[in-house]
């Protein structure tokens, strides 16, 4: 079995690489929930539902998130109200904040509410959220301490951030489905996504024993870098990297992870890091980390499969 952290668009790509490479029973894909956040009397998971509408190939391609061929009726009508509109909902996209708010409200946990909206969407890969308790990510920025989607959506990731913390991280516990399958025996290897590692994957690693799990596992970790040549894929890695005082290249990606993961996939384009990265302990693995088709995110996945594992993919 492997186990994927993932997070934002980035993760999302390498997981459906990842389902399209192995069957349900031999892979669990864990994903950050610290963007999550009560907006409109709803609760928003937006990268449970990037990962969710991915896999089950409904996503809007061009955005990056939310529902291909979506209409934007409600919005529309919540403008003419004066009501708050920088975050856009679309309106098969708003049925799942309200189906997943329901089943919270009356009681089920977010695991299960996550279930239940993949059955319903024919996702049969096991995608979990990290935890089932409330994490935040809070960016306290030049302009003060924002919470993550105001800073992220309302204010474009304009403000310079000076430090980023996860609110509730310190009580959270691992979801039951993450913690099993970081004592599951059956673990072969664990591929971090991807994903922004500051905004996606730390939040992940701040739940109190999952970063000392993963460090004391028999089965070697890979991460993907989410920079290529300098700049980030998408969204504001290269910009974060610079403002908390690093530079924005994979050997900084590796100092992120170092003493964590065994591997770093990294683009061609940045093989003349590749002794840097050794230099931190790390073996650089060269692969085509640029995920445009699906074809792309499979190929990646099962590259990235085997260098964990010779063999499994
Ligand atoms: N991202 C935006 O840049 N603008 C939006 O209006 C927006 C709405 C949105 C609605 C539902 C959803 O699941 C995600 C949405 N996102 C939007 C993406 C989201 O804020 C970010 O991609 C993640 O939080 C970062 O990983």
């Amino acid at each position: 079995m492997i186990l994927a952290l993932a997070g934002g668009v980035g993760g999302a790509k390498l997981a459906t690489g990842l389902a399209r490479a192995l069957p349900p029973s031999e892979l669990m894909i864990v994903v950050n929930t610290a963007d999550d956040f009560e907006h409109l009397g709803l609760h928003i998971s937006p990268d449970l539902d990037t990962v969710m509408y991915n896999l089950a190939g409904v996503h809007d391609p061009e955005l990056g998130w939310g529902i291909a061929n979506e209409t934007w009726n409600f919005m529309a009508a919540l403008k003419m109200l004066g009501g708050e509109t920088w975050f856009q909902l679309g309106d098969r996209d708003l049925a799942t904040h309200l189906e997943r708010t329901r089943r919270l409200k009356a009681g089920e946990g977010l695991t299960s509410v996550t279930q239940a909206l993949h059955r319903s969407l024919g996702v049969q890969h096991a995608i979990v959220p990290m935890s089932d308790d409330s994490v935040r990510t809070i960016v306290h920025t030049e302009s003060g301490r924002l919470a993550f989607q105001d800073y992220f959506v309302r204010l474009k990731c304009e403000p310079a951030v000076k430090r980023i913390e996860y609110e509730g991280a310190a009580r959270a516990r691992p979801s039951a489905a993450f913690s099993a399958t970081l004592g599951d025996e059956r673990l072969r290897g664990i591929v971090i996504c991807p994903s922004n590692p500051f905004l996606s994957v730390a939040p992940i690693l701040a739940i109190p024993g999952v970063r000392e799990k993963l460090q004391s596992r028999q089965v070697p970790v890979i991460a993907v870098s989410p920079i290529v040549g300098g700049r980030a894929i998408k969204g504001p890695a290269a910009k974060l990297f610079q403002e908390l005082g690093k530079e924005a290249s994979v050997t900084e990606v590796a100092r992120f992870y170092r003493g964590l993961v065994d591997k770093l996939a990294i683009d061609e384009v940045d093989r003349p890091s590749m002794s840097a990265i050794r230099d931190l302990g790390i073996e650089p693995v060269v692969a085509r980390t640029v995920m445009s088709s699906d074809a792309d995110k499979e190929l990646l996945a099962r590259e990235v499969v085997s260098a964990c594992v010779p063999g499994l993919s």
